[in-house]
């Protein structure tokens, strides 16, 4: 998936923006479609055209299966966002993972001895430390059947779980599943270096970058002229880890997604998984989480929450009006987020009108500290926004 866009003229890459603003599937397609039409076609564009006429067919897909919920049909791939994070629990047939969200959520999903019992998504919430978890039971990941769809949950989830079987050869399976998801461009290990762009439709912040890591073959000024190549003016630019220009502009495209993974070897009261393969399946995938345990018994379960909260570097902020309480349900957000992205997810006129906060909590030295836009929050932090007006 590396090297897609390659010199795509200006009116091309003004037309992108649109594609990352769209909202609901119907603007996707339009947009990618408008997009489509400005990319010149030769062979250095040859995979970007590609990408994106699959990328066409999965919005329509995704919006043929809205349209069966509408209609009341129970086989529908579409599953609505719910609770805090959404996590996918995944895997090849008969590995336990309908049993697994049944055991953790309560869901009801059908649980059967024989592979490919489940046939859609099932959701179901489980809720750790004020957070809720959306975890979605999927048919098994096996090639052909569901396979695209299952990977374009896994696309639109902040995690995953995969469920493999003790009993059988899991090391062998779960090498295959990491090479086609790979294929597909999702990955299962955070990359040495990424870039995580957020594109804001309105406001008037300009183009922030965090480098928390080293851009290798240029300056903080070469990424701001990229992205306002593409008539991006108002976006924040995360780097991680060590990066080039043209990764940055890769990760425009979002062709290839990092998911933090939880690995949970089921079945363990039916045969104790080998140590030496557990340490294989920890060299496949460097820094995943590998969990052993079983859905039947419980053993294990009880570690699954606390791990996805710790993988996908959940924070909660409270927040609180003057003169008034915090919040009761926290603002889930993200590791090294800030009071700007907390002013953000209340109201952008918070942000357009913002004084100073105060904020409660470990990020600060005492109780009740005026803090600005860039302060860092830690996990459990109580804020109070005051702004003009
Ligand atoms: N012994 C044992 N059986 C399990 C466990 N988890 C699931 N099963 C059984 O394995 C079969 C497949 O389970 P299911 O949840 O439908 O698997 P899925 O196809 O991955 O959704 C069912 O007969 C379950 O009862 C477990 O931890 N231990
Ligand atoms: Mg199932």
């Amino acid at each position: 998936m590396k090297n897609m866009p390659t010199n795509l003229p200006a009116e091309a890459k003004a037309k992108w923006i649109k594609v990352m603003e769209a909202k609901t599937p119907e603007e996707k397609i339009r947009a990618l479609e408008e997009f489509l039409s400005a990319v010149p076609k030769h062979k250095g564009t040859e995979r970007l055209r590609e990408w994106a006429t699959k990328r066409l067919a999965e919005l329509r897909e995704e919006i043929e299966e809205k349209r069966k919920k509408k209609v009341g049909s129970r086989i529908s791939f579409f599953v609505e966002k719910e609770g805090d994070v959404q996590v996918v629990v995944a895997g090849p047939p008969n590995t336990g993972k309908s049993l697994l969200v049944n055991k953790l959520t309560g869901a009801k999903t059908v649980i059967a001895d024989y592979p490919f019992s489940t046939t859609y998504p099932v959701p179901g919430m489980l809720k750790y430390n004020d957070v809720y978890f959306q975890l979605i039971d999927t048919p098994p990941l096996v090639s052909g059947g569901y396979f695209r769809k299952v990977v374009g949950l896994m696309r639109n989830a902040d995690g995953i779980i995969i469920v493999l079987d003790a009993t059988r050869d899991f090391l062998g399976e779960l090498r295959e599943l990491v090479e086609t998801l790979k294929q597909e461009g999702v990955l299962l290990v955070k990359p040495g270096g990424r870039v995580v762009i957020d594109v804001y439709r309105t406001g008037k912040s300009g183009i922030r970058v965090t480098l928390m890591g080293k851009i290798t073959d240029g300056t903080i000024d070469d990424v701001r002229k990229l992205l306002e190549s593409y008539r991006i003016f108002n976006a924040h630019v995360k780097i991680y880890g060590e990066v080039s220009i043209d990764d940055v502009e890769q990760s425009l495209f979002e062709a290839t997604v990092y998911k933090p993974t939880i690995i949970f070897i089921n079945k363990a009261d039916l045969a104790k998984p080998n140590p030496s393969t557990i340490e294989e399946v920890k060299k496949l995938l460097p820094g995943v989480r590998v969990l052993v345990g079983s859905a039947l018994t419980g053993e294990g379960l009880g570690d699954i929450a606390p791990q996805l909260y710790d993988v996908l570097e959940i924070i909660r902020i409270y927040t609180k009006a003057p003169n008034a309480p915090p919040a009761e349900r926290p603002l889930v957000l993200r590791r090294n987020a800030t009071v700007r992205d907390v002013a953000r997810s209340i109201h952008s006129e918070l942000l357009e009108n913002f004084l100073y906060a105060r904020v409660w909590g470990s990020s600060v030295k005492y109780p009740g500290e005026k803090v600005g836009l860039d302060h860092v929050l830690a996990d459990g932090d109580i804020v109070e926004i005051h702004a003009k007006g």
